[in-house]
């Protein structure tokens, strides 16, 4: 019989979740913890998204742990948005300066964990065919970790080169000269796009759907400029948290309702100025009333308008089919200027899909598109898809993918019925992607772990949500969708982009500082809804 560890957690993932659940876990609640990771380093998304251009969209000023004093005040970021290979200078940082490295096993992909009713533990197997078991499972698997890639016929003929963006080789790949044709015009592809176009000798670009993207006015910190704006740390993480979104900019009229022409346009320009996902914080109201969303929309295809020579390039490139911000709105760094250099190519197939590729290239919006290399910016399995590529099966065999069949059901995010000890962090129910994910991110694992340090001093073995309040929960989630203009997106926050998935929103859009009260109300009344034995 082979040796099984037996652990008090396993922790799924090594990105920034799953780094701070070991160390708090493991340090501050005293656990024996570990963490087993699919890739061969910490990071988790900045491990993977090697792409040129990868860089987070909200500023790094706001984008690193606040938990504690010391990592805040001795880690200096160079740039107003991180690039992706300093967040993983900086998860790496992390995970020295608290000692983490030590109970992570890297290059090891979970592929099952069942609930044994019996024992009252999760047993857990890996790709490699190992074996733990332990008293808790706490995901760290990432919204925007299951690569989704279009099954097209032909690939096998195809002579070319062929990556999603999240899976880019850490050698990088050869752009100089080649012609590459880019799928997808997401954040991802809005990002990539301009630093391809430097390489590339052409570069073709299809889009199905034009997004709405603003400037990121990104820049390089000036010596000392860091320094300036970390001494306002205490001030800025404490506006953090008692905002909707984890990102404190200044503040906005609660509405382009009855403001005149010039008004809304001295807002927008200053907004535009700033840069950033400060724009969708325009107004108050940008994302749950038509007017105001609209005022920003028409903004937007006018800057789109100005800056795109070409007059056919422009429409195409102008978002006309759903409203600003239900889908993730783009930060873009040169996108919309690459559409005038004469070797890009901007070619839409929303009438005529991308269908297949041919042994030279590809074949999309009703032509062929010569390539040396195919990238596909093509999105993710969301917010659900890490869970059910897994086999997680609850009490009695049930599987998840079976319970969520409909949609993802849960208490707050965290947790579901019949899974016992299983621990969600930024889980479908929760706001996780929408906003400062990092913020959420700690919100959660502080949350998970001083609950699982309540369970320990009460000696409850399991615990899990009645289901009476995971229905309400649920119902929650989706009612406060309602009041937004996020379902009417087509997203992959709604499940839109994967073919057969259920529609559902999955992320909670009632405010990051709204859902910390919920989940503070919950613990301070000792965890009604959640049944112990
Ligand atoms: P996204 O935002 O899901 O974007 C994927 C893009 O790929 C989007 O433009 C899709 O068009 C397009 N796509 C997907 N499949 C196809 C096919 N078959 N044909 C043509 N176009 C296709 O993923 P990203 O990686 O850009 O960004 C993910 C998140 O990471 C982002 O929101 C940030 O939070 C960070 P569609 O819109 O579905 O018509």
């Amino acid at each position: 019989m082979p040796h099984v560890p037996r652990l008090d957690a396993v922790v799924i993932g090594a990105g920034f979740a799953g780094l701070y659940a070991l160390h708090r876990l493991r340090d501050r609640v005293g656990l024996d913890v570990r963490v087993l990771e699919a890739g061969h380093g910490v990071g988790g998304t900045w491990y993977w998204n090697r792409y040129p251009g990868a860089r987070c969209d909200a500023e790094s000023l706001f984008y690193s742990y606040s938990f504690d004093e010391d990592l805040q005040a001795e880690w200096t970021w160079t740039e107003r948005y991180a690039s992706q290979p300093e967040i993983l200078a900086y998860a790496e940082h992390v995970a020295e300066r608290f000692d983490l490295y030590r109970d992570i096993t890297f290059g090891t992909r979970v592929e099952s964990a069942h609930f044994d009713d019996s024992a009252q533990l999760w047993r857990v197997t890996t790709d490699g065919g190992e074996q733990y078991e332990a008293r808790y499972l706490v995901t760290a698997v990432g919204c925007l970790s299951a690569p989704q890639t279009p099954d097209l016929p032909g690939s096998e003929d195809f002579g070319g080169t062929v990556l999603h963006t999240s899976r880019w080789p850490e050698e990088g790949v050869d752009l100089d000269g080649k012609r590459v044709v880019v799928v997808g015009t997401g954040s991802t592809g809005i990002q990539i796009v301009p630093e391809v176009a430097r390489r590339a000798a052409h570069t073709t670009v299809l889009q199905r759907t034009a997004n709405y993207a603003v400037p990121s006015r990104n820049h390089r910190y000036a010596e000392g400029e860091f320094d300036e704006l970390r001494a306002d740390y205490p001030q800025l993480r404490r506006a953090a948290r008692e905002n909707a979104g984890g990102l404190p900019y200044p503040p906005a009229p609660d509405t382009a309702e009855g403001l005149d022409e010039q008004q809304r346009r001295a807002e927008l320009d200053e907004r535009w100025r700033m840069g950033g996902l400060a724009f969708l914080a325009s107004f108050g109201d940008a994302l749950v009333n038509h007017t105001t969303n609209d005022v920003m929309a028409d903004y937007v295809r006018e800057r789109v308008r100005e800056t795109v020579e070409d007059p056919e390039t422009a429409e195409l490139l102008c978002p006309d089919d759903h409203p600003l911000g239900s889908k993730r709105i783009c930060v873009e760094s040169g996108y919309h200027a690459a559409f005038n250099r004469d070797d890009v190519s901007l070619v839409s197939v929303r009438e005529r899909p991308v269908e297949r590729f041919t042994s030279t290239g590809i074949v999309a919006g009703g032509a062929e598109h010569p390539a040396d290399v195919v990238v596909m910016a093509t999105g993710f399995d969301a917010i659900t898809g890490p869970y059910l590529r897994m086999d997680l099966r609850g009490r009695d065999g049930v599987r998840l993918a079976d319970r969520w069949e409909e949609g993802p059901q849960t208490y707050l995010g965290v947790a579901t019925a019949g899974f016992p000890n299983l621990f969600m962090l930024t889980g479908p129910g929760s706001p996780s992607v929408l906003g400062n994910v990092l913020l959420s991110i700690e919100q959660h694992v502080e949350w998970v772990a001083d609950y699982i340090a309540h369970l320990e001093a009460q000696g409850v073995r399991t615990t899990e949500p009645q289901e009476a309040a995971e229905r309400e929960w649920t119902a929650h989630v989706a009612e406060v969708a309602g009041y937004t203009v996020y379902p009417e997106g087509g997203s992959w926050y709604m499940g839109a982009n994967i073919p057969g998935k259920p529609r559902s929103f999955m992320p909670y859009a009632g405010g990051m500082h709204l859902y910390r009260q919920q989940c503070d109300d919950i613990a301070a009344k000792g965890y009604p809804g959640f049944a112990h034995a």
